[in-house]
């Protein structure tokens, strides 16, 4: 059975799993789910992610929600298909993915996600973005980035020189990022600025991004 990914394309969580089945090269169907019309807190939806969030991911009777776990999980059972995106085969690399994995949850996405949500979200639903909730979060995402920029002077990607998970999983939030009048504090770290081109120029998150028009009239 194929899987399914309930969610839409310009969803940032959503793009998140599309570049993953992207990126293996897998067969999927995207159902999409109204939110405007609140589907995502009707029970049918409720039934497959209590907290009433895209993306969801049905694999055969499994179903899952949050999405960085259903990358994991399809990293994992497709380790063999296209780029091994976990690093398998040695114990070490795949720590360290491990790791960048964390930082990227933990120290880059509050911070990213603030200023994407203020600028993109709020306006959609027509109300006014909180400029100092922007600047405070411009200030924890430039330090972030000069421990990136330290980092990617000694690896090209994240945990090592080879694309990994923890580098897909910042493809989403930055590429909004980068429609903001803040997309300097990358273009102005050059190894920062190096790693993003190299990582949203891959061919599967190309494809995503043509869906991802948040932002866009
Ligand atoms: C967050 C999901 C989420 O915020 C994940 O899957 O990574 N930690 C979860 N989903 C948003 C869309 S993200 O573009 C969503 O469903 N928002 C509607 C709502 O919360 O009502």
């Amino acid at each position: 059975m194929a899987l399914k990914l309930h969610g839409i394309p310009m969803s940032t969580c959503t793009t998140r799993v599309l570049t993953c089945l992207h990126e293996k090269g897998l067969d999927f169907e995207l159902v999409p789910v109204n939110l405007f019309a609140g589907e995502h807190k009707q029970p049918p939806f409720l039934a497959k992610n209590p907290f009433g969030q895209i993306p969801v991911l049905e694999d055969g009777d499994l179903t899952l929600f949050e999405s960085r776990a259903i990358t994991a999980y399809l990293a994992e059972k497709y380790k063999e298909t296209g780029c091994d995106l976990l690093r398998h085969n040695d114990l070490k690399e795949a720590a360290l993915v491990k790791v960048w994995l964390e930082v990227e949850s933990q120290h880059y996405h509050p911070a990213i996600y603030q200023i994407v949500y203020q600028f993109f979200v709020l306006p959609l639903q027509g109300k006014t973005a909180d400029q100092a909730i922007i600047d405070v979060n411009l200030e924890k995402l430039g330090k972030v980035l000069d421990v990136y920029e330290a980092r990617l002077g000694t690896t090209k990607c994240l945990a090592g020189d080879f694309y990994s998970l923890a580098d897909l999983h910042h493809l989403s939030y930055t590429y909004y990022f980068m429609k903001t009048p803040w997309a300097s504090l990358i273009n102005s770290r050059p190894n920062v600025k190096t790693w993003w081109e190299d990582i949203s120029s891959r061919p599967a998150f190309k494809k995503v991004a043509e869906g991802m028009t948040f932002g866009e009239k």
